[in-house]
């Protein structure tokens, strides 16, 4: 989508720091980590959210998972690690472009709302 923020990214038309990229899935960090880990696995393929997950394949959808997972193995979060995926205005979701927080590198809080 030409007004989307992390299609722009993805394309790099904006700048990112890459934490890891296959042919589905491009990650970076974020621009306002919350943990000393804080990356953001997006699929290449733009859907609003995960509302709007029929848009991709069960792979492509897959491949975010396993993606979150290479990348928590990459940044050696070896005592674990976060997953977040803000879904809509309640919450939260700033940016309509599917995508999962990967967060680590410290203990994380027990509350999650
Ligand atoms: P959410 O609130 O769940 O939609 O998360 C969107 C995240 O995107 C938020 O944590 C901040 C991050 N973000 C917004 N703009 C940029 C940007 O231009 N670059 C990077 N790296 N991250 C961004």
């Amino acid at each position: 989508m030409s007004d989307c923020l992390f299609c722009k990214i993805i394309a790099g038309e904006i700048p990112s720091a890459k934490a890891y990229e296959n042919d589905q899935v491009y990650a970076f960090r974020d621009i306002a980590p919350m943990a000393p880990t804080h990356v953001l696995v997006v699929p290449k393929k733009h859907v609003p959210s995960l509302a709007g997950a029929d848009g991709l394949t069960d792979a492509e959808l897959a491949a975010c998972l396993r993606a979150c997972a290479a990348v928590a193995a990459q940044e050696g979060l070896e005592g674990g690690f976060r997953v977040v995926s803000n879904c809509g205005d309640d919450a939260c979701q700033s940016v309509k472009h599917l995508h999962f927080h990967v967060l680590g590198g410290r203990k994380m809080t027990e509350g999650m709302a």
